[in-house]
């Protein structure tokens, strides 16, 4: 088994839902990662261990995901100097205090924001940061980013050619 370049952590088993969503995305693009739960409220000394053994361990990136006051994606990268890619978990009936709470990181302390519930998006910039020292896996992101501009040009080509109302209809079946 390869070595985890990643590490996906979230505040509670409760997150999995979402936060499955950046694992997807790694094994869709061959990265090596691992996935914890590791909470900065119920766990604290296994947070502040994790992150700040990752370097270590050989890490490169770590996505944190967390509800509710979130403090998780924070207090990690306060423990650590690599890349902290934080992602706000929103589940029905929370507010938007997750995402309040990752954006206002004091300065000093960066901590890169994903949109809430966007683990997928987060894996994706951890692919663009790891591309960095990484051509074949640039390569294959460049492909990946290159059937989305297919996949939006086919779409215009069926709309001038059936107009939208066939086009939707088309869709709906
Ligand atoms: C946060 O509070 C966790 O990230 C989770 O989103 C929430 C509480 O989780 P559970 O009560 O569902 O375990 O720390």
């Amino acid at each position: 088994m390869a070595k985890a370049l990643v590490g996906i952590i979230m505040g509670s088993e409760s997150d999995m839902a979402v936060m499955c969503e950046a694992a997807k995305v790694l094994d869709d693009f061959d990265v090596a990662y691992e996935m914890r739960i590791v909470s900065a409220h119920r766990t604290p000394d296994v947070m502040a261990g994790y992150a700040a053994s990752a370097v270590k361990r050989g890490l490169k990136i770590i996505i944190a995901g967390a509800g509710g006051s979130a403090h998780l994606p924070g207090m990690t990268a306060s423990h650590t100097t690599l890349p902290v890619l934080a992602v706000p978990v929103k589940k029905d009936g929370h507010d938007h205090e997750a995402l309040w709470s990752n954006i206002k990181m004091p300065p000093g302390i960066p901590l890169a924001t994903m949109p809430e519930n966007g683990a997928g998006n987060a894996a994706l910039m951890a692919i663009e940061i790891l591309g960095l020292n990484d051509a074949s896996l640039t390569k294959k992101y460049v492909e990946f980013r290159r059937k989305q501009h297919d996949n939006v040009t086919h779409v215009n080509a069926e709309l001038t050619k059936r107009g939208w109302k066939k086009y939707l209809k088309g869709q709906k079946k």
